[in-house]
């Protein structure tokens, strides 16, 4: 039960597949109060359903490119919970056509999106949230090795995330004073609603086994006991990191 006593708040789920499901299932398992966030009515459904199995203590909607509802999510967790102790940001998203083009052929359009969604919002989310981390808390966000590597194919999420990547760093070094921990999981790839708009991802599942030292994919479970472990009083000196939960993939030069 490391988490007892806190409250954490998930946004990100898009379905039982979702690495913020893996995440919500093991804070539940850990004592945690759960607060869960859709996107926008076409998930709510969804999302509701999950939370009734997790058993989560509330749903709210949020939308985090709409300013207005970061600042209607906060007045409702104010209400609802009080205090928030985790805040998981597992949110990207980018223009199918981007993560197949070559990338010179990034549209500013698509890049923007790319940014706003799977970047900016990071920091909107965190302005949003640290009021309620009074004591301290851990935010935590999802990101990917294409930050700092060319993998194919990732391209526009791959700047994307290396922007991410960055302001977390930045957030850590501000929130530091308050106590307030921002920490990246980079986490191997997964087959996940959102990979699957990924072309070859079966073949690059296969091939990404074949070379990380524990010859193996990366199980979406074994990232959320990572991100229990960084919200958790056991990651209390841990702030400004990118932890590789990844089979151990990222440390192979050629193999
Ligand atoms: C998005 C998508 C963000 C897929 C993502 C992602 N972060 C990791 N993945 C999985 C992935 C994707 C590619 C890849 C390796 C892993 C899709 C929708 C938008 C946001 O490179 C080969 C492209």
């Amino acid at each position: 039960m490391l988490l007892s006593g806190k409250t954490a708040l998930v946004l990100g789920i898009a379905n039982r597949w979702s690495i913020a499901y893996a995440i919500s299932a093991a804070y539940v398992r850990e004592g945690a109060k759960l607060i869960l966030t859709y996107q926008s009515e076409r998930q709510k459904a969804t999302v509701e359903d999950l939370s009734a199995e997790l058993k989560a203590f509330k749903v709210l909607p949020c939308d985090v490119t709409k300013p207005e509802e970061l600042d209607s999510l906060v007045s409702q967790l104010r209400i609802d919970a009080g205090r928030i102790d985790a805040c998981v940001h597992s949110i990207a998203f980018a223009n199918r056509e981007d993560l197949s083009r070559p990338f010179l052929e990034t549209s500013r359009d698509g890049f923007l999106l790319a940014q706003e969604v799977s970047a900016y919002s990071l920091v909107a989310v965190a302005r949003a949230i640290a009021p309620l981390m009074p004591d301290g808390g851990s935010i935590q966000t999802l990101t990917y090795l294409g930050s700092t590597r060319v993998v194919t194919n990732y391209n526009v999420m791959g700047v994307a995330k290396a922007s991410l990547e960055a302001s977390m760093r930045y957030l850590a070094s501000e929130l530091g004073s308050k106590n307030i921990r921002v920490n990246a999981i980079s986490a191997g790839p997964i087959k996940t609603a959102s990979a699957r708009a990924v072309k070859d991802l079966t073949k690059m599942l296969d091939a990404f086994a074949e070379h990380a030292p524990l010859r193996r994919n990366t199980d979406p479970a074994e990232v959320a006991d990572t991100s229990v472990f960084l919200a958790s009083d056991l990651g209390r000196g841990v702030t400004g990191n990118v932890i590789f939960v990844d089979a151990g993939f990222q440390i192979m030069g050629l193999a």
